[in-house]
């Protein structure tokens, strides 16, 4: 079996952060005595060539490909050319997308109507033959029987491919092995990193946010502290090999949990944790993660100094309590400033993850926005346009615009307010990712739209907010990304792609 990790179109620099789905997905196999190849197609740009050379050299006739949404295109360019080239393969789908158009299909279905996410669900068997929703650990395993058109799905509490929270502890760690982790070039203050996710869901309910009616993003499953540390052990072996003695005295590691913090008193025990395997080792870490606002305090802000943190992420998102409320994001503006004082208070930078375009936008919305970040000067921010993609609550729970065929309207519980959209070819359509840089690729399509502010409005001001905020705060925009920084191998089929076969 092969499985591929498709480039991302969007992104500037896409040998940053492996994907650790996939890579679980091939340790489960592995464990099972099932060879895996692993095509990491991330920052390549030939990369269909490497895929065509690797049909012509090998007879693998199972191939699994993962995808958030803004990957869809290039994994249906990928899956036309392994057809192409081995016309009897089957083709899966799994990860993100897939997952949470199936649960934007299931709304629809429990409806009794057949609108954009079920086209969404077609479309996807357009291209492949079967599509895994939810856990991949399991599920893998029935994609050997899968016939074309079936969907296996693993985001139901009731299947056994659900993995429950205490099986999370007898799983392998991610195959970090099968990709050639040293030319990732991601660095947490100078510090070479690697991606880790210690647990697994968020219960709320933000309404710009994949997987808020799934089992497999919503429901929290933890692991025990020792697990964690197990694993990042392994990483620090990974890294020893692939960066030698760069991280000889540090080495980083980036937590992509959707919030650290969302487990009490399990936060502080795991940066104990840390601090212990950072004597063990004799290393500093160098560690970056997402915290929930409302639930930051001293105590959880000491540990992480203690283990490594230098920063913190969080999704303040808005500076305007409408907007907060429209979004559901149970922090309120005043939270959010206390966080940011909890931080600084204990040492740790702020970055601020900011959002245009959600319901009741206005002109007069994202000016608070604007003065939020002005007054709480975080050391660094992001400022997105919102993007409505299927399984988000704005997506899942919009209605159809009445005698409109391609709009739809989300109206926000506690207000009224409003957001449309309209539908999306997820396979032809490159979605906008965060601003400028996206623009001049020309991938910066999105329909997403206010009562009071169009599409391109949205983007306008996103635009002039972000320049304005850099120029003030002193943050310009990097410019020392090449131009052809997505482009990892420089124009040509590298060797460093592995293709490897993995003995058991
Ligand atoms: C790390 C991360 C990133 C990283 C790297 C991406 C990655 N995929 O690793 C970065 C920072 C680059 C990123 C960027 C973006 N991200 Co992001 N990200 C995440 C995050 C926080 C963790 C991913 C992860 O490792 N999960 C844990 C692993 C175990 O889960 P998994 O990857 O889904 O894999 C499991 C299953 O899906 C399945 N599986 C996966 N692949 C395959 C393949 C096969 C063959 C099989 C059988 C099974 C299978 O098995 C795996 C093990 O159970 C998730 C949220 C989350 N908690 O998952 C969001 C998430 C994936 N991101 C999301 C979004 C929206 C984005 C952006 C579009 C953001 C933006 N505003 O533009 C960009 C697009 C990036 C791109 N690649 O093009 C959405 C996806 C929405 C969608 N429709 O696809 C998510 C789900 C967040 C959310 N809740 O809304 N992201």
């Amino acid at each position: 079996m092969c499985l591929v990790i498709p480039s991302s179109l969007i992104l500037s620099d896409d040998r940053m952060i492996p994907h650790l789905g996939i890579l679980k997905v091939a340790a489960m196999l592995r464990r099972n005595q099932i060879d895996v190849d692993l095509l990491d197609l991330s920052g390549v740009a030939r990369y269909l060539e490497v895929v065509g050379q690797y049909c012509q050299e090998n007879n693998t006739d199972i191939f699994g490909i993962t995808a958030t949404s803004p990957q869809l295109p290039a994994s249906g360019f990928i899956a036309e050319t392994i057809r192409r080239m081995r016309p009897s393969a089957k083709l899966v789908l799994g990860g993100p997308h897939g997952t949470l158009v199936n649960a934007a299909y299931r709304r629809e279905r429990e409806k009794k109507i057949a609108g954009r996410a079920t086209r969404a669900l077609r479309r996807i068997f357009d291209y492949f033959d079967v599509l895994v929703a939810g856990d991949g650990e399991r599920a893998v395993f029935d994609i050997f029987q899968a016939k074309h058109g079936q969907i296996i799905d693993a985001d139901n509490r009731n299947s056994s491919l659900f993995l429950k929270r205490e099986e999370l502890e007898n799983l392998p760690f991610p195959a970090r092995d099968l990709i050639d982790l040293g030319s990732y070039r991601y660095l947490i203050d100078g510090a070479p990193t690697t991606s880790v996710i210690a647990q697994l869901g968020c219960p709320f309910g933000c309404g710009f946010c994949g997987g808020r009616n799934t089992a497999f993003l919503r429901t929290l499953r933890f692991r025990s502290a020792d697990n964690v540390i197990a694993e990042l052990r392994e990483v620090y072996r990974f890294m020893q090999t692939a960066y030698k003695e760069k991280v000889a005295q540090e080495c980083g590691a980036m937590f992509y949990d959707d919030e650290l913090n969302i487990g009490g008193d399990n936060l502080v025990r795991l940066m104990n944790a840390i601090i212990s395997l950072g004597k063990e080792l004799d290393i500093k870490w160098r560690l970056r993660g997402f915290i929930k606002a409302e639930l930051f305090n001293d105590r959880q802000a000491t540990a992480m100094y203690e283990a490594g943190f230098r920063e913190i992420l969080t999704g303040f998102e808005s500076g305007s309590p409408r907007i907060l409320r429209n979004i559901n994001k149970r922090a309120t503006l005043e939270d959010n400033y206390r966080c940011a004082e909890t931080a600084r208070r204990n040492g740790l930078r702020v970055k601020a993850l900011m959002s245009i375009g959600h319901p009741g936008e206005t002109e007069k919305t994202i000016k608070e926005t604007k003065d939020f970040i002005l007054q709480v000067r975080p050391e660094s921010f992001d400022l997105t346009r919102i993007t409505v993609y299927p399984g988000t609550p704005y997506y899942d729970e919009a209605e159809p615009v009445l005698g409109r065929k391609d709009v739809w309207v989300y109206r926000a519980p506690k207000t009224g307010d409003k957001l449309y959209s309209g539908e999306t070819d997820y396979f032809s359509d490159f979605m906008f990712y965060k601003g400028d840089r996206g623009d001049r690729k020309g991938l910066g399509k999105v329909s997403a739209f206010t009562e009071t502010l169009s599409a391109d409005d949205l983007r306008r001001l996103r635009n002039d907010t972000e320049r304005e905020l850099r120029e003030k705060l002193g943050q310009p925009y990097q410019t020392d990304v090449p131009e052809n920084a997505f482009d990892a191998s420089k124009g040509k089929i590298p060797p460093y792609i592995l293709r490897s076969t993995v003995p058991t």
